[in-house]
């Protein structure tokens, strides 16, 4: 039988949570799928930081690299470690060390999930570039504390990042509706989304087929809550698209559904699947979370590792839950209810 080795990485708060609860679907859905999982946990988290002095040890990245795949909860705890610790010393350096440069958000309603929006149907992939640009980390701060103190970051943009992740974007939207939605502020960034949109140009060359238009952030970002229905897939730098991917989470129904996937798609090096949710420090302990966003994105795990039909049913284990109205408002329903409904709605498929 074949058997995925899974790297586990709980992390803080609700992290914790729904990493158990999305750990139980997937071992449901092997066990009849023939396949079978194989976790090993890492406690790397803010905890883990307090007590060692690093959110993972120094040879994390290489003990995750023989994993086929990762599947991580929340990072941050802001009361006891800053984020910028937590986020640049374990989620960051995963994507950037394993070039999971394509960060894949999907936003559509399950079914008897009510939106804020009138609209009732749209089926966005967003997605957004995850190793460079906004998030570099390239930058400085002298005379800290003084009146002339000075802080510099700079983002950068590299032609291969640039065109590794356009051309992604438009794969992925000539399979499925054919058509890009490419995100820039070149109008005030005149340098590298000037570049970007230079580059999106060059390769719709590339792709005849796929209808590509080029939008300033903020009308994006308009669209999205206007006429989320006329979007297929956006291509955005990896700020621009951390961003608008909250919005489309909350387009969604909220970040309870918002699933994320960290892809390598030269398959080099391990994926990594997580919620776009954080910690959630107000509801942690509570067992209230949600699980729904990190079982679908343990769905997109399966589906990554060529599990396909196990992942479907996942995904329709999951409508089922929610058309029974069951996990479809915050806080009504705990994280073991809907785990169980959804093991329920499994047997059923
Ligand atoms: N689910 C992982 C997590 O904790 N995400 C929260 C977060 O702040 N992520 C930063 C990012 O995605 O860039």
């Amino acid at each position: 039988m074949q058997t995925y080795s899974i790297a586990l990485i709980p992390g803080d708060g609700i992290g914790v949570d729904v990493i158990d609860a999305a750990w139980e679907i997937l071992n449901s859905v092997a066990e009849t799928s023939g396949f079978a999982l194989k976790g090993t946990e890492f406690p790397w988290s803010c905890a883990f930081y307090k007590e060692t002095g690093r959110m993972m040890p120094e040879d994390g990245i290489e003990t995750l690299r023989g994993f086929d795949a990762i599947l991580l909860g929340a990072v941050g705890w802001p009361k006891e470690v800053p984020d910028a610790v937590s986020l640049h010393g374990l989620l960051l350096p995963i994507r950037k060390a394993f070039v999971q440069y394509a960060n894949i958000r999907p936003h559509r309603l399950l079914p008897g999930v009510q939106g804020p929006l009138k609209a009732e149907a749209f089926d966005i992939l967003c997605i957004r570039e995850n190793t460079e640009g906004e998030y570099s980390g390239a930058g400085g701060r002298v005379h800290q504390g003084m009146d002339n103190e000075v802080a510099v970051e700079t983002s950068i943009f590299t032609r291969a990042g640039v065109e590794r992740i356009i051309r992604f974007g438009f794969e992925q939207a000539k399979a499925r509706r054919g058509k890009l939605a490419s995100v820039t502020k070149s109008n005030a960034q005149k340098y590298s989304m000037v570049f970007w949109d230079e580059i999106t140009q060059k390769l719709a060359r590339e792709y005849p087929e796929v209808e590509v238009t080029s939008y300033h952030v903020d009308a994006l970002a308009a669209r999205m809550v206007m006429a989320p229905e006329s979007l297929d897939v956006i291509v955005a730098s990896n700020l621009f698209g951390d961003i608008l991917t909250d919005l489309g989470a909350a387009i969604q129904g909220g970040l309870g559904f918002a699933a994320s996937a960290n892809i390598n798609p030269d398959r080099a090096a391990p994926s990594m699947f997580e919620p776009v949710h954080g910690s959630a420090p107000d509801i942690a302990g509570k067992g209230i979370a949600n699980p729904m966003a990190t079982i679908w994105s343990g769905a997109m795990m399966l589906e990554h590792l060529g599990e396909t039909q196990a992942a479907r049913r996942i995904m329709e284990a999951l409508a089922i839950t929610t058309g029974k109205g069951i996990g479809t408002t915050p806080g009504k329903d705990t994280t073991a209810t809907i785990t169980s409904a959804v093991k329920n709605a499994l047997t059923t498929l």
